[in-house]
């Protein structure tokens, strides 16, 4: 850390940043992981660096989805386990859900040193090496991953993911949650829930929601999942951003 004063107004963006400088130079984040934080950055700005209410109910039927699954399955890459890696491990075991590191520029010493960063932060059986199964239509790496993880999951969690494999994924049948604050990426319209959120703050409030929720009958949470509509949070993620930009517009030196 360089000595950010904690006085300094972009105290937390500027501690990030330098905690996904660190971790790409410990093997854990990706060189490209540094710019797609950049353009996160951009984009949770222009939603108020907030979680709005459209983001707040993604993620209340993210979290639905995820404990009616009968397989549900956490897929980590390397920016997910540097800014949320703790809590994602504890939204799994809240869900019941087995965690895979799954890369978009997959080598394999980047899942190994994951998947052992995940285990020092209390993870287990976390799948990612030595994978068995492929997900059809990813040519290369990209679509290398497990047989008792995301190949036969009926419910996928995939923060900060690729477009062409969340379309894969949804041609394998899986329902697929994505937590991306770029509400026009193709992640992000081919998802079935998004959540335009930073992953900083929406998996802590996916966990207190679960603690809650595990409460709730099946019924309740289909009832939840039912009234969802995924066209429509999308479209007040987008509104949201309209409405900052046009004030900003209007600010005058
Ligand atoms: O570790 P790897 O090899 O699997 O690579 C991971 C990255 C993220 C580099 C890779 O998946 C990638 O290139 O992703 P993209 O296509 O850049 O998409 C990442 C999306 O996540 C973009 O739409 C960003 O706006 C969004 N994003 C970035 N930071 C955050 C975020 N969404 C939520 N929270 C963030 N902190």
């Amino acid at each position: 850390m360089t000595g950010i004063p904690e006085s300094h107004p972009r105290y937390l963006s500027l501690v990030t940043r330098e905690r996904l400088v660190e971790m790409m130079h410990r093997g854990i984040v990706s060189e490209a992981g540094l710019i797609a934080h950049g353009r996160g950055e951009a984009f949770d700005y222009l939603i108020g660096e907030r979680t709005n209410d459209f983001a707040a109910e993604a993620e209340r039927a993210g979290v639905a989805a995820l404990l009616l699954a009968e397989k549900p399955v956490v897929s980590v890459n390397g920016n997910a386990a540097a800014l949320a890696g703790k809590e994602l491990i504890d939204l799994a075991g809240l869900m019941g859900a087995r965690m895979e590191v799954n890369l978009f520029h997959r080598t394999e010493e980047r899942v190994d040193n994951i998947v052992r960063y995940l285990e020092s932060l209390g993870g287990r059986e976390i799948l990612g090496p030595e994978p068995n199964a492929k997900i059809p239509g990813l040519e290369h790496a990209r679509g290398l991953c497990h047989s008792d993880g995301i190949y036969s999951a009926d419910v996928v969690l995939v923060p900060l993911e690729d477009g062409d494999r969340a379309k894969a994924l949804k041609k394998m049948g899986k329902t697929v949650i994505t937590i991306d604050l770029n509400p026009l990426s193709r992640t992000a319209k081919t998802a079935d829930i998004t959540i335009v959120d930073n992953i900083t703050r929406a998996v802590p409030n996916m966990a207190k929601l679960a603690e809650k929720m595990c409460r709730s009958s099946a019924d309740e949470l289909r009832d939840i999942l039912k009234r969802y509509d995924n066209g429509t949070v999308l479209r007040s993620a987008l509104a949201c951003i309209g409405r900052n930009a046009r004030i900003s517009g209007e600010w005058r030196m």
